[in-house]
């Protein structure tokens, strides 16, 4: 990149204005800069069109995120746009790689729209909780309508070059794009009217009203997507100047709201977590050919993610039905996917054709990479390892997916321990993102690296984690549940409990999702941590009561709700509510009313001094590393930031005094970080 990142160069009657701004060309403040002189250099030059394009691998993708926590400095984007719009010379704007956000709104002012067919479009402004600030709520409508318009930037999602093709976006599709262009520029067809000064047709406001409710349900709590609708809805009812201007306000509000600040503190924290220290210089090694031992539903899964980033996969199972039965799973799998029109039945065929699955560890001998989803059982776990270390290279890398086993002892007395991981996925590991990489001290750089690749590879979210009893997730799952039951104990309900957690944006409250995956594996597991517990600390038994009872979830039709055939909806029941109240009575607790916020503040300020212990013991490099977990693990609520960033946010000093007012309620309970005093 030379000095100025925009840069002009006229030439054969055309003007060719480009943007170099690496990595992602965004606007940051040197780019309007450069572009508002362009505009006016091109404008005093007697060329007579101009060829907007970018250099490197992709075409503007945005405002630049990382200047949004200072004041906006001029020149602003939207004038720049209309400077564009307004231009005599008539711009094109030539797209490749993805356009975003301001990058698309740029491209709204250009009289002509051409791009590669590969390009992908967007407005993700909703993701960062903000609307798109440079007219893009008020041109797109007029271009497209106000129901594409409200798809594309009330979503936050990205779209083919087809369909913008299709909806009138794109002009034309064009392979050889410099060379088209410049002939499409070279020979003009007639200007369209500015895409400012076309009318919109207003689809009612029942159809708005209709809107709002769907986009209000599907957002739990962020506010950005109603919004940006609102926005959209100016562009239908009021003049362009005014409803720019109105956008514009919206979009400087919005920037400095803490939905914004949360969500671009989670765009930047998964980010970094894909790029942890210990890796730094390793290479990764490629990873083709992938050996998964285990075919239930997590070993489908994986099986699954990993035919669909382009690996070839055996699946080892016990014997050959077991075999059959996995291979079945994976094809359910790659069929949902066909059928939700995620993936074309020529790709699904490919898949398909690169899967194979039997019970001869030999077939393992040339696999790159070896992960474990056998049965949660140390000495099952040690066995697979052992036949996998005898059939493979002593350089194959070897992973275990196992959630609470210490990974030392599992690969304990494995030859080459520095190739041995953990792939700690979640399930249905072909659909959720996160991927907790665990090593151990003997894991080198490279074994890490090579994870971290195949995560990506994966298009899953890696985050590095050291040991610890259910690594970063599942071990802060367990201090939310343990307050969670403390709360049951002390007076809440499970209804009560679920519902405050559903407000405060969680997708599920901690009782409807066990009962949803079922009781069992926790109930394992406490029964396997009975041992070390420390016996001071409070232990209620409550949910060990219901498993006793069978009641081990939605699979048995009763869990911590009842279930009427056939239904998922969880219904309250008079005899678990009665075992908890029973419960409390024996304990001699005085059961007390809790409010939603009072329940929803002890669970996350839990949540948050668990996670405040794993990175105070080095568990998680970061706070940021913790949040990512949660955030694409557990659902937290992405515009809350993540569990750290929250309390930071609402000031550790106030986390803390609500956390030991948690301790205080339970004695000999809970540790509190020193990250938190
Ligand atoms: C906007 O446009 C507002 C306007 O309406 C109004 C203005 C008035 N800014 O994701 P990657 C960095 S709001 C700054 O790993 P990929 C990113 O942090 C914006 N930095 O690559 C990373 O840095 P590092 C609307 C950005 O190929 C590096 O680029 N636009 C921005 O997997 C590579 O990123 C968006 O929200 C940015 N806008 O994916 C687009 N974007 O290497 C957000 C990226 O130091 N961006 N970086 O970690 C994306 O969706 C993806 O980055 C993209 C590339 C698809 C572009």
């Amino acid at each position: 990149m030379s000095g100025n990142p925009v840069t002009v160069e006229i030439r054969d009657g055309l003007a060719f204005v480009t943007i170099d701004n690496p990595p992602v060309n965004a606007t940051s403040q040197a780019v309007r800069a450069g572009l508002a002189d362009a505009v006016q250099q091109v404008a005093a030059s007697d060329a007579k069109a101009v060829i907007l394009r970018c250099a490197g691998k992709t075409f503007v993708a945005g405002g630049d995120i990382s200047e949004f926590d200072k004041p906006a400095a001029e020149p602003h984007l939207p004038d720049i746009c209309n400077a564009i719009e307004a231009s005599p010379i008539p711009w094109i704007a030539a797209m490749h790689g993805t356009v975003l956000g301001g990058g698309f709104e740029i491209a709204l002012s250009c009289a002509f729209r051409l791009a590669l067919p590969d390009t992908r479009f967007g407005m993700p402004e909703v993701n960062i909780g903000i609307i798109p600030g440079a007219g893009g709520t008020q041109r797109l409508p007029r271009l497209a309508g106000v129901e594409t318009a409200t798809n594309i930037i009330c979503s936050g999602g990205m779209f083919p070059a087809a369909k913008m093709l299709e909806a009138g976006i794109v002009d034309a599709l064009m392979n050889n794009l410099e060379e088209a262009v410049t002939g499409f520029a070279a020979d003009l067809p007639p200007l369209p009217a500015p895409v400012s000064q076309r009318p919109v047709e207003h689809p009612g406001s029942e159809w708005f009203a209709a809107k709002r409710a769907e986009l209000e349900k599907k957002a739990r709590g962020q506010l950005s997507p109603v919004q940006a609708l609102e926005a959209i809805q100016w562009a239908a009812t009021l003049p362009f100047s005014e409803g720019q201007q109105r956008e514009r306000e919206r979009f400087l509000d919005l920037r400095t709201s803490d939905q914004s600040k949360a969500l671009r503190h989670a765009f930047f924290a998964e980010r970094q977590a894909a790029k942890p220290e210990l890796i730094k210089g390793a290479e990764a090694r490629p990873v083709e050919r992938i050996v998964v031992v285990g075919g239930g539903l997590m070993g489908a899964g994986i099986a699954t993610a990993c035919l669909g980033a382009g690996c070839s996969v055996h699946i080892l199972e016990q014997n050959e039905e077991g075999a059959e039965a996995a291979i079945t799973r994976v094809k359910t799998n790659i069929d949902g996917a066909v059928k939700r029109g995620k993936l074309s039945a020529e790709k699904a065929a490919a898949q398909i054709a690169r899967l194979s699955a039997g019970s001869d560890y030999s077939a393992a001998q040339d696999a790159d990479l070896a992960v474990e989803a056998v049965f949660e059982d140390l000495q099952v776990k040690k066995d697979t390892f052992t036949r996998l270390a005898a059939a493979m290279s002593e350089d194959a890398i070897l992973a275990t997916n196992t959630s609470y086993i210490d990974p030392e002892l599992i690969f304990e007395g494995t030859a080459n321990p520095a190739r041995c991981l953990g792939l700690h996925f979640f399930s249905p590991a072909h659909i959720m993102k996160l991927v907790e990489i665990v090593h151990m001290p003997e894991t080198s750089a490279e074994t890490l690296a090579t994870g971290f690749a195949l995560a990506s590879q994966l298009r899953k979210i890696p985050v590095l984690s050291g040991i610890c009893d259910g690594f970063i997730g599942n071990r802060m799952l367990a201090a939310y549940r343990r307050q969670a039951d403390y709360m049951l104990a002390d007076g809440a309900l499970p209804h009560e409990v679920d519902a405050a957690m559903r407000a405060f944006g969680m997708p599920m409250g901690p009782y409807e999702l066990q009962d949803l995956t079922g009781l069992q594996i926790a109930w394992a597991n406490r029964k396997r941590q009975a041992a070390t517990r420390d016996p001071k600390e409070r232990y209620v038994t409550i949910a060990d009561r219901l498993c006793e009872m069978d009641r081990l979830g939605q699979r048995s039709s009763k869990g911590w709700y009842r279930y009427e055939e056939g239904s998922k909806k969880p219904l309250r029941d008079p005899d678990v509510e009665e075992l908890i109240v029973r419960y409390s009575a024996e304990q001699g607790i005085e059961r007390q009313a809790f409010s939603a916020q009072e329940i929803s503040g002890r669970l996350i300020a839990a949540m948050v001094n668990e996670g405040a212990l794993i990175v105070e013991e080095g568990i998680a490099a970061s706070a940021n590393d913790v949040d990512v977990v949660k955030l694409y693990g557990y659902g937290f609520p992405r515009w809350r930031g993540g569990p750290m960033h929250y309390a930071e946010s609402r000031g550790t000093g106030e986390m803390a005094a609500l956390m030991q007012s948690v301790a205080n309620q339970s004695p000999n309970s809970w540790k509190i970080s020193k990250l938190l005093s």
